[in-house]
């Protein structure tokens, strides 16, 4: 069921989880400010997230409330995810899904890095 992209951090969501080694991942890129592992149910050939590994629940909440470092650590990272998975030279899609009606399921930010194929016009 998606989420609101607003209010309290629920700290049992998976990628919380995911955070802590509780539960498995498979890891393509670790920092200070993020982690980046195979998404479980992959849309694209390369189906990447990228999370900050402070405690937002969504883009509107990380936009907002996470500290200077943090905003241009991950979104660094994000840039290196891309760049060691060798998709800069044919193009790849950022997405992030920001609450109900973007169906958000998981309450922790996080950015979907797809590509490996032609991926097409944007859709809503
Ligand atoms: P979103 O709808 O934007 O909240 O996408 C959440 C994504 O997270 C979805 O593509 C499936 C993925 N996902 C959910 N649970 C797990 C998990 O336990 N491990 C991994 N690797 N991905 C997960």
């Amino acid at each position: 069921m998606a989420v609101s992209g607003i209010g309290p951090y629920d700290p049992q969501n998976v990628f919380a989880r995911i955070l802590r080694g509780e539960l498995p991942c498979k890891k393509v890129y670790e920092d200070e400010y993020a982690l980046a592992f195979h998404d479980i149910a992959p849309k694209a050939p390369v189906h990447v997230l990228v999370i900050p590994k402070g405690a937002y629940v969504s883009f509107a909440d990380f936009s907002q409330n996470a500290s200077e470092a943090e905003i241009t650590g991950f979104t660094r990272a994000l840039g290196t995810v891309a760049r060691d998975l060798k998709l800069e030279t044919r193009g790849y899609r950022l997405l992030s899904n920001v609450g109900e009606e973007a169906g958000q399921e998981v309450p922790h930010f996080h950015v979907h890095l797809f590509g490996g194929k032609a991926l097409g016009a944007m859709l809503p």
